[in-house]
């Protein structure tokens, strides 16, 4: 991977901050190559099972989706992770290659832990066998925010190795999700924070962990969340928060304002 590439991962990495929410899924791709090894394409083709071979952006291999990418031999790709990491966990299977069908289509998988600068070689799979794989086999310590696949053969109904969902197995998934919707508040009220999400918070409207509203307007707080597993890092997400005027109820911009009698009624007026 090359500086322009790395520039990329963090400024994914930045938006990540504040505005995706953890995912195990793969989210980026970083790499491709179509080797034309299938002659009947001109570039990367696949499906999403209910139709025939199309073309498809490679794309489609990211998050949670039907479709496939086909990898005829000697072409690639190389996704990411950027709102979440994988590492190897005892006694159990780390990563999920969904590979579609069963006609033996194979593939080298290489992992990085720098986001493709470099890789390591985990080794060959057959897709119609393997789709999980444990870092174990290898002694794999670092946390995964990258995988290469590369395509060895054109085999099956759509030529080559067919990938589909790609994600962290729960239990090797990093999950800690600082990512948090806060609902507005009303201008003069307090709100107890850690309440409402464990983790540490901090902002300059927080006193002792209440926020106190004297002002109205857009806040950005501080939000960090320690991950449950120890070698995984604590996720760090900047929260705005919106802080409204209100009426006599505590609705937002809403139409209740106190009468003369100090009763809280519905005002057919302009808005307080
Ligand atoms: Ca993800
Ligand atoms: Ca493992």
């Amino acid at each position: 991977m090359n500086l322009k590439i790395f520039a990329v991962f963090l400024l994914f990495l930045s938006c990540s901050f504040t505005l995706f929410g953890q995912d195990k899924y793969a989210d980026v791709l970083i790499d491709s190559y179509y080797s034309g090894a299938n002659p009947a394409f001109n570039n990367f083709y696949g499906s999403d099972g209910s139709g025939g071979i199309v073309l498809v952006n490679p794309e489609v291999c990211l998050g949670n989706n039907p479709w496939f990418v086909s990898l005829p031999k000697e072409s690639y790709i190389t996704v990411g992770f950027v709102d979440n990491l994988i590492f190897n966990a005892p006694n159990q299977d780390d990563i999920f290659i969904q590979e579609k069908g069963s006609a033996s289509e194979l593939a080298d998988i290489y992992i990085s832990s720098d986001f493709g600068m470099t890789f390591t070689f985990f080794g060959k799979i057959n897709g119609g066998v393997t789709n999980a794989i444990d870092l174990e086999d290898i002694g794999y310590t670092g946390l995964v925010n990258a995988i290469k696949m590369v395509g060895l053969d054109n085999n099956g109904f759509a030529p080559g190795f067919d990938v589909a969902r790609i994600y962290g197995i729960t239990g090797a998934n990093c999950s800690a999700n600082a990512e948090f919707d806060l609902p507005d508040v009303c201008q003069d009220s307090t709100l107890d924070i850690t309440g409402i999400s464990p983790g540490i918070w901090s902002a300059n409207i927080l006193q002792d962990s209440q926020i106190v509203t004297l002002d109205t307007g857009t806040f950005i707080l501080m939000h960090v969340v320690e991950d449950k597993f120890s070698i995984c890092p604590n996720d760090t997400a900047m929260v705005p928060i919106h802080i409204t005027p209100c009426d006599c109820q505590g609705t937002p911009y809403g139409k209740f304002e106190v009468d003369n009698c100090d009763k809280c009624i519905e005002s057919y007026g302009l808005n307080i």
